[in-house]
């Protein structure tokens, strides 16, 4: 086993953003990095436990710029989560709001406000 991580060893089968668009369900614009970075992780951790199926995307194009990201969401950021024909949720919050209105159990904001801090 060699101590350095390839490309090659990334497992998920991304979608490119061209073919993202024509899908329906949730999509999960993710960069397609070996390093698992820490918002990427979470936002598929959030619909991991709810269930939720989605298709990952790789956030760099086809030409490997950000162009396609940011024509289809206003913004340079990932991950980034487009359920159906909604408005792509490119912030931690709104994506964690649509998971909760997807799938809401088991809930991931605690129901009394009190317990959210
Ligand atoms: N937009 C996200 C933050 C996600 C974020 O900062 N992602 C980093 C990579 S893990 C990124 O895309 N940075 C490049 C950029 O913001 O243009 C949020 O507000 O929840």
């Amino acid at each position: 086993m060699s101590d350095k991580i390839a490309v090659t060893d990334v497992k998920l089968k991304y979608a490119t953003i061209q073919e993202a668009k024509t899908m329906s369900g949730l999509r999960l614009i993710l960069g397609a990095s070996t390093v698992p970075g820490p918002w990427r992780e979470a936002c598929k951790g959030m619909f991991y436990v709810k269930g939720v199926p989605y298709t990952p995307v790789a956030s760099a194009g086809q030409d490997g710029s950000q162009r396609e990201l940011v024509e289809w969401t206003a913004q340079t950021s990932a991950p980034v989560a487009i359920w159906n024909d909604e408005r792509p949720r490119s912030t931690w919050i709104e994506q964690l709001y649509l998971a909760e209105r997807l799938q809401p159990e088991p809930a991931l904001i605690p129901a009394n406000a009190d317990d959210r801090v």
